[in-house]
């Protein structure tokens, strides 16, 4: 009798027990890989929020050096002249709401054509944001070959301009992970 039953416990996996392993890796599938992409799409969001928000610093701080007065009086010293905000669009010059790279790398978008500087030399020295401003990128960001700022998506980042983005006067926002541009997920400088 107990030989019988020793001489089964011989065999390779019986069907039952491939079954149930199949059943836990299954389980572990469903279980893992929909919690494994939401961390991944959180760690990105977060990244692009940081981003988001030391390219506004960047641009704010830039903005700052580039105040100028004018109208002041060197025979009147009591006189301070007024203070001019200048090249407030200068991060994007051809107003389609995307951070400038180089323009002179970029010959597809419409850029004002005295702006290019290989064709124009000394029209212009403005190499666009991310070699103006000199910024440290965060991790998960990067640049293209235009050198254009990219987020965690690898999209490059929006920008707008308006009183309602504060005393700077700049919005910045990331597309989020749609990669569609005033879509709810957008991770936005403003909110
Ligand atoms: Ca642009
Ligand atoms: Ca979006």
């Amino acid at each position: 009798m107990r030989s019988c039953m020793g001489a089964h416990h011989h065999s390779a996996f019986t069907l039952s027990e491939v079954l149930v392993v199949l059943t836990v890796i299954a389980t572990l599938a469903a279980l893992g890989l929909p919690a494994w992409f939401y961390m991944r799409t959180q760690a990105r969001v977060g990244a692009a929020r940081t981003l988001v928000v030391a390219v506004q610093n960047a641009i704010a701080t830039y903005d700052l050096k580039t105040w100028q007065v004018i109208g002041r009086d060197p025979a009147s010293p009591g006189t301070f002249g007024t203070l001019v905000r200048v090249d407030i669009n200068m991060w994007d010059l051809n107003g389609d709401q995307v951070l400038d790279g180089d323009p002179s790398l970029d010959l597809v978008t419409p850029f004002p054509a005295d702006i290019h500087a290989s064709a124009n030399p000394g029209r212009t020295t403005y190499r666009g944001f991310y070699d103006m401003a000199g910024l440290a990128l965060p991790s998960r960001s990067g640049i293209n070959a235009k050198r254009q700022v990219l987020d965690p998506w690898a999209i490059p980042l929006g920008i707008r301009f308006g009183a309602e983005f504060g005393p700077a006067r700049v919005g910045i926002w990331s597309y989020g992970p749609d990669k569609v541009t005033a879509t709810a997920d957008d991770v936005c400088s403003w909110k």
